[in-house]
């Protein structure tokens, strides 16, 4: 995917960072979230890895270490995971881990947001309380990852709004901007998000890894 590759870092002197994630949405949001740093992003699919990753566990934080293991493991690069979800207090914290997968293996976003919406039917605003969470995962090959995390809390909207984002963007109401995440264009919501929060403490841990490798 060469609208990856920052032609001002020199191929020869690069150090090299996959994002490990098959999401377009993820993917474009930390593209932009960590372009400052002097690191070459790579895709999976540049260096030709198809295989997707299980997600076998009941938290974000322990799918994060294993998808960010698994990935520099095969690419033997610095591999950066996300796992993150959307948890809503009046379902007892669901989707949660399950976001991705909450409406079936092959839904779209319109089919997790209708059944979300579904299910919160006649719940009162006051107890439309959720949060968005990420945990990213940092890995060096052969070295257990580093995890660090971002939270962003908000309420689940009656109805979805706006064209931006990805997800469950379009319900997720933030208090302090009255939109949606969905109304909030990238550099928006890129620095307000749990992603954005993540990928800033995240970038200080990459920043301390490149002063080693110096
Ligand atoms: P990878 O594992 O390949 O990174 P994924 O989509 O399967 O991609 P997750 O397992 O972390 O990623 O699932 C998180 C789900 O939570 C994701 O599919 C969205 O439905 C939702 N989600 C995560 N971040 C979001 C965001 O910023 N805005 C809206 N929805 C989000």
């Amino acid at each position: 995917m060469s609208a990856w590759v920052n032609p001002a870092i020199p191929l020869k002197s690069e150090r090299q960072l996959l994002i490990a994630t098959h999401n377009p949405g993820k993917r474009k949001e930390l593209a932009t979230l960590l372009s400052d740093l002097p690191l070459r992003l790579i895709d999976l699919l540049e260096i030709g890895i198809l295989e997707v990753a299980e997600e076998p566990y009941g938290s974000l934080e322990d799918n994060a270490r294993w998808k960010a293991t698994f990935y520099a493991e095969r690419s033997g690069l610095w591999t950066l995971a996300d796992d993150s979800g959307l948890e809503i207090d009046a379902l007892g914290g669901a989707p949660g881990v399950h976001s991705a997968r909450f409406a079936g293996p092959n839904a779209s976003d319109e089919m997790r947001i209708r059944k979300v919406l579904e299910l919160m039917v006649g719940i009162p605003w006051p107890q439309r309380t959720a949060r968005f969470r990420c945990v990213i995962a940092l890995a060096r090959p052969g070295e257990p990852p580093v995890l660090v995390e971002g939270c962003l809390e908000g309420y689940i909207a009656f109805e979805p709004r706006g064209v931006h984002g990805f997800g469950y963007d379009p319900i997720f109401y933030i208090p302090e901007f009255g939109k949606t995440m969905a109304e909030l264009p990238l550099e928006e919501k890129n620095q307000i998000s749990h992603r954005a929060r993540a990928a800033r403490k995240a970038s200080q841990i990459l920043k301390t890894w490149m002063a080693d490798i110096d």
